[in-house]
């Protein structure tokens, strides 16, 4: 393979990649963040993202710099270093430093995630192998194994358990993933900010049919909402 084909095929990989990174569910809390939750998540990231692709970025070029400067030369041996501990010590003290500094945001997002505001909505979700069950105790309403239908622009709390096995509810543009373990019960809470159809899928291998756990929220308007959960209270 020639080089330039090498570049050539590189290229598309990457472009691949991102491709499939752009639309696939799994990468909607990054690019289609519909909750208050899902932007805290978003802009941790890209702090992260910032202060680390610096030191990236730093290091590999005093790397680069030091290989070009002291590679061997014809006629000049290259040069050669054992040790310095003052320079260790720095390189190893600034970026632990910087992973300090980080840790306030990650705790503070942490803390919003976990605060489960005065909710408008409640909604209990169970995992079972291999489906999701739903229940709204407000209005006795339990269904299972299809789209959980929530209004927009209201605070929901969930509940989040297991019957049997550990799953997790996975919805990326809520920037949600809760563990639902047996015996347990998980808090989330978000609020969607755009009318439409979401997808998730349960994210912990969970047996043979793991991979057919999806999750479908509708979020629909409040009156539509209202409608729904009187045909539903009826049964229908
Ligand atoms: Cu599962």
């Amino acid at each position: 393979m020639t080089l330039g084909n090498r570049w050539r095929l590189l290229t598309l990989g990457l472009v691949l990649a991102a491709a499939a990174l752009w639309t696939a569910p799994a990468g909607a809390w990054l690019f289609d963040a519909v909750t208050p939750v899902a932007h805290e998540v978003r802009n941790l990231f890209w702090k992260a993202v910032g202060i680390t692709a610096f030191f990236f970025i730093l290091a590999e070029g005093i790397l680069l710099v030091a290989v070009l400067k002291f590679r061997a030369k014809p006629g000049r041996a290259p040069a050669k270093w054992h040790e310095n501990l003052r320079l260790e010590l720095v390189w190893t003290a600034i970026p632990a430093l910087a992973m300090v500094i980080l840790s306030g945001p990650a705790f503070s997002t942490m803390k919003y995630m976990e605060t489960i505001p005065k909710s408008d909505v409640q909604i209990e979700v169970v995992g079972h192998q291999w489906f999701w069950e739903y229940r709204y105790p407000k209005y006795g309403v339990v269904f299972a194994n299809e789209p959980l239908v929530l209004p927009v622009g209201k605070t929901i709390a969930a509940n989040v358990t297991s019957i049997d096995v550990i799953h997790s509810w996975f919805v990326p543009p809520f920037g949600i993933k809760m563990d639902a373990n047996p015996g347990r019960i998980n808090h989330v809470w978000f609020q969607v900010e755009k009318v439409g159809k979401y997808e998730g899928q349960c994210a912990e291998l969970c047996g043979v049919l793991h991979g057919q756990m999806f999750i479908t929220v509708n979020v629909v308007t409040s009156e539509e909402f209202d409608r729904w959960i009187e045909q539903k209270k009826k049964g229908v």
